[in-house]
């Protein structure tokens, strides 16, 4: 097994839109041999039903937050660089439980490297992933994003989401 880095190698400050005006965090990635280690660590989620909270990867490389009909239009379709389906995508990741109001999640994932998702948006959903439905697991509305980052870059910009 390899050693976790130090510093994480990119980092994405999460905001959440109209749906989720307080949820605010950061996702870390840490390169770790041939695989990438996310640590998400978010605070002010809304309820929902499950408790579960889809997160994903997507390709898009915008959070201009839309409208309340259509949030964070820019950060289209999870990454899916190998045309798989749901919730083979390189970028699916296991949704967040709530705890308290936040949720914090590690996981390690081999389906992308740091470098492929830099520039790309992390997105947090308002209800669970099924791991099934198509094209994006029934996750329902964007409730929150961030660009990924470089970690030196976000450092001196932490908060490059657009309004
Ligand atoms: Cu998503
Ligand atoms: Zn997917």
């Amino acid at each position: 097994m390899h050693k976790r880095p130090l510093h994480p190698a990119a980092i994405a400050h999460i905001r959440g839109g109209d749906d989720a005006p307080t949820l605010a965090g950061t996702v870390r990635f840490y390169q770790f041999g041939h695989s990438v280690l996310v640590v998400t660590d978010l605070q002010g989620l809304p309820e929902n039903d499950s408790g579960f909270f889809a997160l994903h990867i997507h390709e898009g490389g915008s959070c201009n937050f839309g409208s309340v009909d259509a949030p964070f239009p820019d950060t289209g379709m999870h990454y899916n660089p190998y045309g798989e389906e749901h919730p083979r995508h390189a970028g699916d990741l296991p949704p967040l439980l709530r705890a308290g109001d936040g949720a914090y999640s590690a996981v390690l994932t081999d389906r992308f490297t740091v470098r492929d998702v830099i520039g790309r948006t992390v997105v947090v959903h308002g209800n669970g992933d099924d791991l099934h439905t198509q094209p994006s697991g029934g996750a329902g509305t964007k409730i929150a994003c961030g660009v990924i980052l470089p970690y030196n870059s976000a450092r001196s910009s932490p908060f490059r989401n657009l309004r």
